[in-house]
C-alpha cells in the first residue's frame, strides 16, 4: 500500500518533470534569454518572499565561470524535515509543480508573477540543481541533475555535511543547454531587475557578483530609501519640479505605496508593482491611483480658482504632464491578464490603491502647497499644449493620409493583405537601395531612414511629429500613435505584419536601432505587445572554403564552430555593414523568409532601449561610447 502511494508519487512526478521539458516555453515563456534570465528571478523571487515574511535581509547573487548561477541568502532555510508523503519537505519544492503554497506561510506570494511557475521548474530545466540549507544546526545537502534527485538519503532525510550556527538557503544551478538556446544569462537584465527590488525592499541588501569574466564584477544594491530613491533615479538627469512625494497605507488587506515628482518634460512615466513583480502592461492599481489623482488635482484647481466654473476639468493625461511614479502594492491573490500576463487584474486593488493614494496625498497637498501649486502649473501647460496639438495633428493626419509615398522614399509593397506584408526599417541610403532591388515587391516594402531620427525620449510631441521620418513612418504603419494626449492609435489598420529594423551590427546600427525601438516603445507599444516589431540580424562573416559551399556566419561563436569543423583552406570576408552587400547577398542573408534571421522584440528590450537612450544623448561622451560598444557587440551574439 505505501509502496504503491510512493510509486504513483514518483510516476507524477515524472510526468511533471516531462511536460516542463518538453514544453518549457509554457513555463518560462520562451527559451531565449529572456527566458534564461527568468529562471534566476524564479528562484531569488523565492528568497525575497523570505525576506517579506520577515526573516531574510541579504541575498547574493553570482554567475559563475562554469554558466552557472548561485542564489545565496540569510532566511530561515527550506524546511527539510519529513513530510507527510515520505520524502524531506525541501524535495518537494523541488519536484512538485506549483509546490509553493504548501509550506508557504508568507502573506504575499510572488507565485502570481510572469507565469506562476516555481523552482520545480528551474529544477527541470538544469543540467544540475544543488541545494545547501543551513538550519537546526547543520548543513543539510541535496542534488538533482535534469530534476531526477541524485542525493542518497539516510534514513529518509537529506544527509547533514557540515555543523553550522547559521541560517539560510543556497542553491547552484546550471541551465541545460539542450533547452535552451542561449546558455549565458544576461548580466545588464539581470543587474537592473536586482537594483529594482533593492528599492522595492529598502530594508534588503542585494549582493551581484559577475565571476564570468577575467575580473569579478561585483555591486551591492542597498536603497533604504526606497521608492522615494527609486524615482530619484529615475529623475537623476532631469530638471525637477519639486521634492518627492511618498505615500503609505494599507486598505483591505492590501499594503499600498507610492511615490512621485514631476519634472519639466512633456513625459509621463508611471510604474506599477504587485508583490515585486513589474506590470508592464499597468493594471488596477495604477488606474485605481490615476483616477484618483485625476480627480484630486480638479478639486484643488477650482478650490484654488485656478479652473473657472466655465472650463473644463484637465484631462487624466493634462494632470500627469512630467509625471514619474512609482506604485507598488502587496496583494495576497493577485491575478494577472493581458498579452504578456503583465497586466493586475483585481478590482480590489483598483479601490486600495485609490482610497490610500487619495487619503495620504490630500493630507500631503493641504500641508505643501507649493508643490500642489507645481503640480497643477504642469497641468496647464499640458492643456495649453494639448489644445493647440489636437488641431495641428488632425491637420498634419489629414494632409498626410492618403500621400505617405510623398517624399518618394517609401517602396510601398504591392499586396495590401497586412498579415503577408512586412516593411523594413533601413539604416541609409546605399543599403536602402540595395534592399529595394533585393525584396519581393509583393509584400515586402521598404522605408530608408538617414542618419539619426529624433530622440524622442526627449523631444516634445510637436516636434516629433514635425520630424520627416518619423511622420513617414507613422503614415506607413497606418495605425496613428498614441501619447498621453487621447489615445488615436489602432492597431487594427496596421499595414504591416512585421516590422523589421534592418541597421548594421556596429555602433551606429546599434544607436539607431535603440531609437526606433524607444520611439515605438512610447508612441506605439501594442506593436511592440502583439509581437509585430522585428530586428534584422545581418550575418558577421561569409567564409569562402577552396572546396566546399560558402557559407554565411551570423556571430562570433559561429565563426569559431566553422574553425573547429573546416580543417583545410578558406577565406574569410567580414561584412561591416549592409551596404557591403550587393542586393542578391542581402536578400539571401537577411531577407528571404526562408533563410534569414529575425530576432523578434520584447517588450523588456525596449524598456531597457527607453532607459538608456537618455544616457546614449547625454553631454558625457565616454560612458556613452563604452555602452554603445558593450551592447553592439552583445547584438552580435544575442542572435
Ligand atoms: F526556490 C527555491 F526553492 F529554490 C529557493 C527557496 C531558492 C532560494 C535561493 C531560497 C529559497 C528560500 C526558501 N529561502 N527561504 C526559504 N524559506 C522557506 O522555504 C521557509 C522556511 C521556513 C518556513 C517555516 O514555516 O518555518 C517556511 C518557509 C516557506
Amino acid at each position: 500500500m505505501i509502496n504503491n502511494t510512493y510509486d504513483a508519487d514518483s510516476i507524477s512526478v515524472l510526468e511533471g518533470l516531462e511536460a516542463v521539458r518538453k514544453r518549457p516555453g509554457m513555463y518560462i515563456g520562451s527559451v531565449s534569454t529572456k527566458g534564461l534570465n527568468h529562471l534566476i528571478h524564479e528562484i531569488v523571487d523565492n528568497s525575497v518572499d523570505e525576506h517579506l515574511a520577515g526573516f531574510c535581509s541579504r541575498i547574493e547573487v553570482y554567475l559563475e565561470k562554469d554558466g552557472s548561477c548561485t542564489v545565496i541568502d540569510d532566511g530561515r532555510g527550506i524546511p527539510v524535515g519529513m513530510h507527510a508523503k515520505g520524502v524531506p519537505a525541501e524535495r518537494l519544492v523541488f519536484t512538485t509543480l506549483h509546490a509553493g503554497g504548501k509550506f508557504d506561510d508568507t502573506v504575499y506570494k510572488t507565485s502570481g508573477g510572469l507565469h506562476g511557475v516555481g523552482s520545480s521548474v528551474v529544477n527541470a530545466l538544469s543540467v544540475y540543481l544543488d541545494i545547501e540549507i543551513s538550519r537546526d544546526g547543520y548543513v543539510h545537502h541535496d542534488r538533482y541533475e535534469r530534476g531526477i534527485p541524485v542525493q542518497e538519503l539516510s534514513d529518509g532525510l537529506l544527509p547533514k555535511v557540515q555543523k553550522t550556527k547559521e541560517t539560510g538557503t543556497k542553491i547552484r544551478f546550471l541551465p541545460d543547454p539542450e533547452i535552451f538556446e542561449k546558455t549565458a544569462f544576461k548580466a545588464e537584465e539581470v543587474k537592473s531587475r536586482l537594483h529594482e527590488t533593492a528599492y522595492l525592499n529598502p530594508e534588503l541588501t542585494i549582493v551581484f557578483e559577475d565571476r564570468r569574466g577575467q575580473e569579478t564584477e561585483r555591486i551591492v544594491y542597498q536603497e533604504p530609501d526606497g521608492l522615494v530613491g527609486f524615482v530619484k533615479e529615475l529623475n537623476h538627469s532631469q530638471e525637477t519640479v519639486h521634492d518627492v512625494v511618498h505615500f503609505k497605507g494599507e486598505s483591505e488587506h492590501i499594503a499600498v505605496e507610492g511615490a512621485f515628482q514631476y519634472i519639466n518634460e512633456f513625459h509621463e512615466n508611471v510604474l506599477g508593482f504587485c508583490n515585486n513583480i513589474y506590470n508592464a502592461e499597468g493594471g488596477t492599481h495604477i488606474t485605481g491611483f490615476k483616477t484618483i489623482f485625476t480627480t484630486i488635482i480638479n478639486n484643488y484647481a477650482r478650490e484654488l480658482g485656478i479652473l473657472k466654473e466655465k472650463d473644463a476639468n484637465f484631462t487624466g493625461a493634462d494632470v500627469r504632464n512630467g509625471m514619474t511614479a512609482v506604485i507598488s502594492i502587496k496583494h495576497p491573490d493577485p491575478r494577472f491578464e493581458g498579452q504578456t500576463k503583465t497586466k493586475l487584474d483585481n478590482q480590489d486593488a483598483s479601490k486600495a490603491a485609490s482610497k490610500v493614494a487619495g487619503e495620504e496625498i490630500q493630507r500631503y497637498f493641504d500641508r505643501n502647497l507649493d508643490t500642489l501649486k507645481a503640480v497643477i502649473g504642469c497641468a496647464e501647460k499640458a492643456a495649453k499644449i494639448r489644445k493647440s496639438e489636437e488641431r495641428a495633428k488632425t491637420n498634419l493626419l489629414a494632409k498626410q493620409k492618403f500621400s505617405f509615398d510623398s517624399n518618394g522614399k517609401l517602396a510601398n509593397c504591392e499586396s495590401r493583405d497586412a498579415s503577408r506584408c512586412e516593411i523594413f526599417i533601413v539604416e541609409g541610403d546605399s543599403a536602402g537601395g540595395s534592399a529595394k532591388t533585393a525584396r519581393n515587391r509583393t509584400y515586402q516594402a521598404i522605408l530608408p531612414i538617414r542618419g539619426k531620427i529624433l530622440n524622442v525620449e526627449k523631444a516634445s510631441i510637436d516636434k516629433v511629429l514635425a520630424n520627416a521620418e518619423i511622420k513617414t513612418m507613422i503614415n506607413a504603419f497606418g495605425c496613428g500613435f498614441s501619447e498621453g494626449y487621447g489615445n488615436d492609435f489602432d492597431i487594427t489598420k496596421l499595414r504591416y505584419d512585421k516590422i523589421i529594423i534592418m541597421a548594421d551590427a556596429d555602433v551606429d546600427g546599434a544607436h539607431i536601432s535603440t531609437l526606433l525601438l524607444t520611439l515605438f516603445y512610447r508612441f506605439m507599444p501594442e506593436l511592440i505587445y502583439e509581437g509585430h516589431v522585428y530586428i534584422a540580424m545581418p550575418p558577421l562573416y561569409k567564409a569562402m572554403p577552396s572546396r566546399g559551399k560558402e557559407e554565411y556566419l551570423y556571430d562570433d561563436r559561429a565563426l569559431e564552430t566553422y574553425r573547429k569543423k573546416h580543417t583545410g583552406v578558406f577565406t574569410l570576408q567580414r561584412y561591416k555593414g549592409l551596404g557591403e552587400m550587393d542586393s542578391e547577398q542581402l536578400w539571401e542573408t537577411t531577407m528571404d523568409p526562408e533563410s534569414r534571421r529575425l530576432k523578434q522584440v520584447e517588450i523588456e528590450d525596449a524598456r531597457l532601449a527607453s532607459s538608456v537612450t537618455e544616457m546614449l544623448m547625454g553631454t558625457e561622451v565616454p560612458p556613452r561610447r563604452q555602452f554603445i560598444y558593450e551592447n553592439a557587440v552583445d547584438a552580435e551574439l544575442d542572435i
